[in-house]
């Protein structure tokens, strides 16, 4: 793993990373590593993220947090904010067309405000999870392009409108660049072009003009031709007098695959555009079984992305996509791959963990 590349050059960097080795770590007299352990232990990551400005989030599976206590004590406990992983896209909400369920949605985020926690809103678009009636209606050709357009403006309305006051960053779209640098191929750039987008984040700053709006994807953590697409994008946008406010990075990596180039660059060359940026659904999965190679190098995964968050300027927040390998959508959709979150199955801590703790007590602002 080269999970240096990502810092490479800083004097806290270096810190961070021999502190999350145990082998290099330096001894230090018994009574003091037991009182500093027993202190951190008794800690959650929300307690040692307090100090840095850096909020410590998590997605949250709505049908978990009501049929498992402890999932959701882990959550009032270690996270001082909290993304829906489902129930805030367009397919849980509006099942039936014109018939909006913001029950499970509500409940998050009544819960977040009795807990002390921020609330991201996901997602306003994205070619996924959509209502079946609109996208068969699309395909259909009963939906037309002036007609798609309206439904969509409704939908941001409704939605933002909702929520209005109580979501601090929407991510307004979602995954609208493929992994070839392109404008991806969906029903609403081919209906309505790409001006969809500038669309969006105006009908969403109208809608809630307090939430800060974000794009958001996969694949953009370091400096390659996807997020170098999403920079010209924002330049365009801002250019145009667009309400665009943040740049989300997903984080969604693989110990098998080399740490992302030059992450802290990327972060900052969207900072400089005047946006802030955050992390908002981390996870580092593994080929199954784990093992303690494969575990430790999840660990630096896991601190190197948040040593970018913490050396950069305006990196608001750092969410996990889930928490624990109990819930995970990772086994589902890539065969003989998991282990991916920082909690086991049984909700015990694991090295990545510790690892978010440490790189939280020792950077800063
Ligand atoms: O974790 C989500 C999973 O439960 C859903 O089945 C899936 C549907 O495609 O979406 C997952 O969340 C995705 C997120 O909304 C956008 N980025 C990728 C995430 C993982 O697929």
């Amino acid at each position: 793993m080269k999970v240096t590349r990502a810092v490479a050059g800083t004097a806290i960097a270096a810190a961070l990373l021999l502190t999350i080795t145990p082998q290099s770590a330096p001894a230090a007299p018994a009574t003091t590593d037991a009182t500093t352990d027993a202190t951190a232990a008794a800690q959650g990551l929300r307690d040692v993220a307090k100090r840095t400005g850096v909020r410590i989030g998590t997605a949250v599976d709505m049908a978990a947090f009501n049929a498992d206590p402890p999932y959701r004590e882990a959550i009032a406990r270690e996270f001082n904010s909290v993304v829906a992983e489902n129930v805030m896209k367009w397919g849980e909400i509006e099942r039936e067309r014109g018939v909006l369920d913001f029950t499970a949605a509500d409940q998050l985020v009544d819960s977040a405000r009795a807990n002390g926690q921020q609330v991201r809103g996901h997602t306003l678009l994205w070619h996924n999870q959509n209502p079946g009636w609109l996208t068969d209606g699309v395909a259909s050709g009963e939906i037309d392009a002036t007609e798609l357009r309206q439904i969509l403006k409704r939908h941001v309305f409704e939605v933002a409108g909702h929520f209005r006051g109580r979501i601090v960053a929407w991510d307004v779209v979602n995954e609208v660049i493929d992994d070839s640098a392109q404008l991806r191929d969906t029903i609403f750039l081919r209906l309505l072009g790409p001006e969809y987008i500038a669309d969006m984040f105006r009908w969403a700053h109208q809608a809630d003009p307090k939430a800060k709006l974000y794009l958001n994807d996969y694949n953009v953590e370091g400096v390659n031709a996807k997020s170098t697409a999403y920079y010209e994008l924002v330049k365009q946008l801002k250019a145009d007098r667009v309400p665009v406010h943040g740049f989300g990075i997903q984080g969604h990596l693989g110990v098998q695959y080399p740490f992302p180039n030059n992450v802290l660059d990327n972060v900052r060359r969207f900072e400089k555009l005047g946006l802030d940026t955050a992390f908002t659904e981390v996870d580092v999965r593994m080929p199954m079984p784990p093992d303690a190679t494969k575990i430790q190098a999840q660990a630096y995964a896991y601190s190197a992305l948040l040593q970018a968050c913490l050396l950069a300027q305006r990196c608001v927040s750092f969410t996990v996509w889930g928490f624990t390998d109990k819930y995970s959508w990772v086994p589902g959709v890539f065969d003989g791959q998991g282990a991916a979150n920082i909690l086991d199955e049984n909700f015990a801590p694991k090295p990545a963990y510790d690892a978010l703790k440490t790189t939280f007590t020792l950077g800063g602002r």
